[in-house]
């Protein structure tokens, strides 16, 4: 599965790792990019290990807000 989420309140790079480092600690997941410039983060990931509700969540657990779209 691959998604891109929208997400808002990254404006520094220390604020991308918090978000890459964050989403890397689930299981399951396989790639994540994360860009402050556009608030984009594309996550691929096995759905068999970790739901798309999980992503969003660790992301706001952070502090972030995702956007939907
Ligand atoms: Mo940078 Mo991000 O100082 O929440 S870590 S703005």
């Amino acid at each position: 599965m691959e998604i891109t989420l929208s997400v808002h309140g990254m404006t520094c790079d220390h604020c991308e790792k918090a978000v890459k480092g964050a989403i890397e600690e689930l299981n399951g997941i396989q790639g994540v990019e994360v860009s402050v410039n556009t608030n984009k983060v594309t996550v691929i990931y096995d759905d068999v290990y970790v739901s798309k509700q999980q992503i969003e969540s660790a992301i706001e657990e952070q502090g972030y807000d995702v956007v939907v779209n």
